[in-house]
């Protein structure tokens, strides 16, 4: 008798060893808290859509939360999910900083997380399982490796670049800058002359791109490099009211890959587009089925990504946002 109810354990043991997550009460789906950083862009909402979509696949319950870019209501989102006893927490961090006390709550509690996107700085590692995004140095080295390609053979003395930064405390911002930076510098022709701040959004760029213009009319410039497709729609307006041509009198160089700008390629005011990919939701759900059965994660995953330009238009995957 008393072998039969071990063997009935252990298979017991075997069986719940297999299944893909805590369940509280062994009814009810994992429940994953989704916090998501804003909507300001169509990359955004593909990366929401891509990670929701594949964890409702796996029948996980999603509580979803946007804090519409505005970092206070990020970090009470995840205090939310904390106080809901969520079996795990997906973060898309607006800003880098700040996170160590949320997070330190989250670990006491015993709720993994998950960083995806941008990245969050902290001295404790062990805050979060991994993070998992793309590399934004490799794309700022991208689009430097596009600029000194494209200007290698022309005869000019300097290489003037008007530079559109996103958010600022945000590590796209800093490392697709870095990155830029690091290739550029084998062209000693090359100078970053002016940066602006376009936090990401259409309008804002739009609004420092037009005001640089008007305030230095006997400046020109021969490069554009803006760090997201949103913030070059912005540009492209600002520059096209200026008078000058985006494309033909200055190279226009960008971030993402949305539909929109890939048909900007198409027609010829954009020269570049370095791939930013936001379908990350295989990856993100493959980690948490992974961390529920009980495999460690390597702390950083990175997702593949590519880059357009004339030389491959006819050959770029249809775009899903
Ligand atoms: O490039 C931009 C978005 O954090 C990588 O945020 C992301 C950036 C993306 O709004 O379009």
């Amino acid at each position: 008798m008393r072998k039969i109810s071990l063997l009935f354990l252990l298979i017991i043991f075997l069986f719940a060893g297999c299944s893909k997550a805590p369940t509280n009460d062994g009814v009810h789906n994992p429940v994953i808290g989704f916090s998501q950083s804003g909507t300001e862009s169509s990359w955004r909402k593909a990366h929401t859509k891509s990670i929701k979509t594949e964890l409702k696949k796996n029948d996980y319950e999603v509580l979803y939360r946007n804090a519409f870019m505005n970092q206070e209501q990020q970090l009470q989102d995840v205090r939310t999910f904390i106080s809901y006893k969520v079996d795990l927490i997906i973060i898309a961090p607006l800003q880098e900083a700040g996170w160590d006390n949320v997070l330190r709550a989250a670990k006491k509690a015993h709720i993994p997380v998950i960083i995806v996107d941008r990245h969050i700085d902290t001295a404790d590692q062990t805050l979060f399982l991994t993070h998992i995004g793309p590399s934004f140095k490799a794309e700022g080295n991208r689009a430097g490796l596009y600029a000194t390609n494209y200007f290698a053979e022309k005869k000019l003395d300097s290489i003037d670049i008007l530079e559109l930064v996103g958010l600022p405390g945000t590590s796209p911002s800093k490392l697709r800058h870095d990155g830029f930076r690091e290739t550029i510098s084998r062209d000693s022709r090359m100078k970053i002359t002016s940066t602006l701040v376009g936090n990401y959004t259409r309008n804002k760029a739009y609004d420092v791109v037009n005001k640089y213009l008007q305030t230095h009319k006997n400046k020109s410039f021969n490069i554009l490099y803006s760090h997201s497709d949103e913030m070059t729609l912005g540009a492209l307006s600002a520059l096209k009211e200026n008078h000058i041509k985006p494309g033909r009198n200055i190279v226009v160089i960008t971030i993402d890959g949305q539909e929109n700008i890939i048909k900007k390629l198409a027609n010829g005011e954009v020269n570049c587009v370095v791939e930013c990919n936001p379908d990350v939701g295989w990856y993100v759900v493959n980690a948490i089925n992974r961390h529920f059965s009980g495999h460690q994660l390597a702390h950083e995953i990175y997702i593949s990504e590519t880059t357009f330009s004339e030389s491959n238009i006819d050959k770029i995957p249809t775009r899903n946002y």
